[in-house]
């Protein structure tokens, strides 16, 4: 704790005293897995932890705060990819944590509404969900730990985007503390309101930058009746695409998940994770796994899929497949795509890509990335996956066998601009899902730059003028500060 800086001691006094000791920590045991994010590539410094339990309390806290000129970093479950809920090394950010604010305020299963605090987890606000008999649909692979105000602040995707939208079209309503402790009741649940600037989207995807999300009104759908999940293996990349085009003709609305993965990173899943069962016996370079469902209950999912596969296998696109035939068997190849994260964290230092491209342009940039990458580094290890009926592919790159981890991630500039060079040429974008953080904004001027970036940082001068939220995540420092080496400009 900065305790040599008197201000922010005085500070930490009156924070306790209006949030009380469990409001505010500052023990360093505490404080340390606050401090670094999921990923382990930052290692920031803050006096304090604060964790008020209401959204008076985070008004409270966000009033003194500005009265200090201290800058305070929100915090939902720290499960960000790219750094974006950690103080830097100053040791003079604040980390607020929304994590007691977790009350699950209506849930209306006529409206088809549910109205929760930011800080309860996405699991959580799934639960309360199917409790009403609904669906919140969106899931990710972190929803036990990532909470509402942070999938909202990063406009999280996931595997459900392609059915339901991503998290930004799930928001009803919203209520927000400003920078200045201005608290900001949007909590409506309305379908349709066409008053003025919709500035609850101003906050989805901002990242913590303008402002405190502390609940929301989210919408859900009627809970799924009948599904069908299948495994299938492909000839090529380019029959991913083709598959998809074939199952969205057949029942595009059944359509709930289109997820793919590489031979490389299903077999990184079956060295690295305990319990992770090969489905099929055919090899292959690609795999697709389908996830249908419909709240019909005399759907017949299973009958429609087997006959799109077995038009598909005597078409040559697809080479084999697996339909679950239980709950279990449904988790099991779930669980192999889900796990692509964790099994790369284990097999050593990884450059992350969250990028994504035209759908119809998925496998050109798995080809032309994968040529680029190797061109850079010999050996290096191409594992791609994810969200491909998105056209959101996590291009991920993992270390060659052998070599030194920090002489690896040193690389990553080289590595991320390789990757992006191609996905600028597609047309796609270098940041899906996962959001800016403190990894990338030196890459907005380049690809947000001119009368976006101008926009952007208006939005911002005008709800956070001094720059207390987050400061050094989404938006550069400074125009033009540092630009990616080999992007054009526009
Ligand atoms: P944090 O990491 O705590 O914060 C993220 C950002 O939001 C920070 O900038 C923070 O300051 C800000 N913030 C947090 N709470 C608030 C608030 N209440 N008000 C204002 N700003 C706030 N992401 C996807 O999109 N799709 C996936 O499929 C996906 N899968 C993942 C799988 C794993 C295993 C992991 C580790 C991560 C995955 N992620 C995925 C990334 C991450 O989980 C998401 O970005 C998630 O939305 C972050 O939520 P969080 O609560 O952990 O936010
Ligand atoms: C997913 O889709 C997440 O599983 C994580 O977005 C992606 O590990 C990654 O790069
Ligand atoms: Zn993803």
């Amino acid at each position: 704790m900065d305790t040599a800086n008197p201000d922010i001691a005085a500070l930490i006094g009156r924070l306790r005293e209006t949030l009380g000791p469990a409001g505010v920590l500052t023990d360093p045991a505490d404080l340390a897995p606050c401090e670094t994010d999921w990923r382990g590539l930052y290692h920031g410094r803050t006096p304090a932890l604060l964790r008020p339990a209401s959204t008076a309390e985070v008004a409270a806290a966000m009033r003194l705060c500005a009265a200090a000129g201290v800058a305070v970093v929100p915090q939902g479950g720290n499960t960000s990819m790219v750094g974006g809920a950690v103080p830097d090394e100053s040791g003079r950010q604040v980390v607020l944590s929304l994590a007691r604010l977790e009350r699950v305020r209506a849930v209306d299963a006529v409206d088809l509404t549910l109205t929760v605090e930011a800080g309860a987890t996405l699991r959580a606000a799934q639960d309360a969900a199917a409790d009403a008999g609904c669906l919140l649909p969106l899931s990710i692979g972190s929803e036990g730990s990532a909470r509402v105000g942070g999938i909202l602040a990063t406009n999280a995707g996931g595997n459900n985007t392609l059915r339901y939208g991503n998290a930004r079209d799930l928001v009803l309503g919203l209520e927000v503390v400003l920078a200045d402790g201005t608290v900001w009741d949007g909590l409506r649940r309305l379908r349709k309101d066409n008053t003025g600037y919709c500035l609850r989207q101003l906050f989805v995807g901002s990242e913590g930058t303008l402002g405190i999300i502390t609940a929301a009104v989210l919408k859900l759908v009627p809970r799924p009746a009948t599904r069908c999940v299948a495994f299938a293996a492909l000839a090529s990349a380019a029959a991913t695409l083709d598959l998809l085009a074939r199952l969205q003709r057949h029942d595009a609305a059944a359509l709930a998940a289109y997820e793919y993965m590489a031979r490389a990173g299903l077999d990184l899943v079956f060295t690295h994770i305990p319990g992770a069962v090969r489905p099929l016996a055919t090899p292959a370079g690609h795999y697709v796994l389908i996830d249908l469902a419909t709240p019909r209950p005399d759907a017949d999912l299973r009958g429609g899929l087997e006959t799109v596969l077995a038009e598909a296998m005597e078409a040559g696109i697809v080479l084999d497949a697996a339909i679950a035939e239980s709950g279990a068997q449904e988790a099991a190849l779930w669980k192999l795509r889900e796990e692509h994260t964790e099994a790369q964290k284990r097999a050593g230092a990884s450059v992350k890509n969250d990028v994504s491209v035209p759908v119809s342009l998925v496998a050109e940039l798995l080809a032309r990335g994968t040529a680029a990458c190797e061109a850079l580094l010999p050996g290096i290890r191409v594992v791609p996956f994810g969200h491909v009926g998105d056209g959101n592919i996590h291009f991920n790159l993992l270390q060659p066998e052998g070599m030194d981890p920090a002489a690896f991630l040193a690389m990553d500039h080289a590595i991320m601009d390789a990757v992006c060079d191609v996905v600028r040429e597609l047309g796609g974008s270098f940041s899906a899902e996962h959001g800016i953080g403190r990894l990338k904004p030196y890459l907005m001027p380049a690809w947000r730059g001119g009368a976006e970036l101008a926009m952007m940082r208006a939005i911002k001068a005008a709800l956070d003028p001094r720059g207390l939220l987050n400061p050094g995540k989404l938006l550069p420092a400074a125009e033009p500060d540092v630009v990616g080496p080999t992007v054009a400009s526009g």
